[in-house]
């Protein structure tokens, strides 16, 4: 998502445009009451335009920014605030026009001053939405990071099988972390590349801890909106078991976790059993280890071809 400017409230809009308009002077035929409306005028219009044209369509978004987006500030409450920043534009400008005619009817001082007061009323009176998209900038501004577009892997499993350590391992660089608005942890992210036919894919790697370790039924609305962003998102999820159970959880808790996400989640499945340095048992799913890295390229190779690039 496009990177936001910063938002100012109300009673800092207002007195950069009465200071802008206060340096105003009389030139030739306009006299300087005109001059300061317009100033007054052109200084809050500029800036709440650039607000409402910073905000993407969100019809446009992709899913996974839209769901995002919309659990973590609402789209609803943004739409609202947009419109109640664009009447307050547009309200100033008709103040302004009405007011350059009284100035030409004669009664200047009193014409300014009668702008300035109705201006600075309707700027405040959307100083609430103003403060809102203030708020909600520094959370769209925190995830930029996830790409929508490239195609995605989602590594999925309880707390402690090894997840964050399949994406150090899987990813060319180090991973980053983004600041995510449903979890504290944050999503770590990470990416490869792989060559096919003198092409070269980058391949995403998400990580989103405590949105992928319990069924969709015991979690809250936010959860289940992260999840559902996160299935826009993914091609592929990487399940992981820790056979060992040394992650604390039974193999039964495992399976059945895997079992409730494949059935919430209408994509492929990949099925690997971490810590194969440790113990391997007999049954078809991949073994890797993220301590030896034994069966990551074969991993790999089966990301790729599961996602078809
Ligand atoms: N022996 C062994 N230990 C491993 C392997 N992979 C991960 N571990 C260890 O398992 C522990 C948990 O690994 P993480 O990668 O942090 O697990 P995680 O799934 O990301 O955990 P959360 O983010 O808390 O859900 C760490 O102490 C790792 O060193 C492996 O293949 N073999
Ligand atoms: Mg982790």
């Amino acid at each position: 998502m496009t990177r936001l400017p910063p938002i100012a409230t109300a009673d800092e809009i207002i007195d950069r445009a009465f200071r802008r308009a206060g340096k105003e002077q009389a030139r030739r035929s306009t006299s300087r009451a005109r001059k300061k409306i317009t100033a007054a005028r052109q200084v809050i219009d500029a800036t709440l335009q650039q607000y409402v044209k910073a905000f993407p369509s969100f019809d446009q978004l992709h899913p996974f920014h839209r769901e995002v987006l919309d659990a973590a500030v609402g789209i609803d409450r943004l739409r609202q605030a947009l419109g109640g920043i664009d009447w307050a534009r547009k309200k100033c400008r008709q103040i302004a026009q009405e007011a350059r005619r009284r100035v030409r009817e004669g009664s200047e001082e009193e014409a300014v001053s009668a702008a300035y007061g109705r201006m600075s009323s309707v700027v405040h009176r959307v100083d609430e939405h103003l403060r809102f998209l203030k708020e909600a900038r520094y959370v769209i501004n925190a995830m930029p990071t996830i790409d929508a577009q490239a195609p995605t892997v989602a590594i999925a499993g309880h707390p402690n099988v090894g997840k964050s350590s399949l994406l150090r391992r899987l990813s060319a660089a180090r991973p980053a972390v983004a600041p995510y608005p449903f979890t504290t942890t944050g999503i770590e992210l990470g990416h490869f590349t792989v060559e096919r036919k003198y092409v070269q894919h980058q391949i995403q790697i998400v990580e989103a801890p405590g949105l992928l370790d319990r069924p969709l039924t015991q979690k809250n609305p936010v959860e289940r909106q992260a999840l559902a962003a996160l299935y826009h998102l993914a091609d592929v999820v990487v399940f992981m078991l820790d056979p060992t159970q040394q992650c604390g959880f039974t193999l039964e808790a495992q399976e059945h976790l895997l079992e409730g996400l494949k059935k919430d989640l209408d994509v492929a499945f990949i099925e690997v059993e971490n810590k194969a340095d440790l113990l391997q048992r007999d049954n078809s799913r991949l073994k890797i280890s993220c301590q030896s890295g034994a069966g990551l390229e074969a991993l790999k190779e089966k990301i790729v071809e599961t996602v078809g690039v």
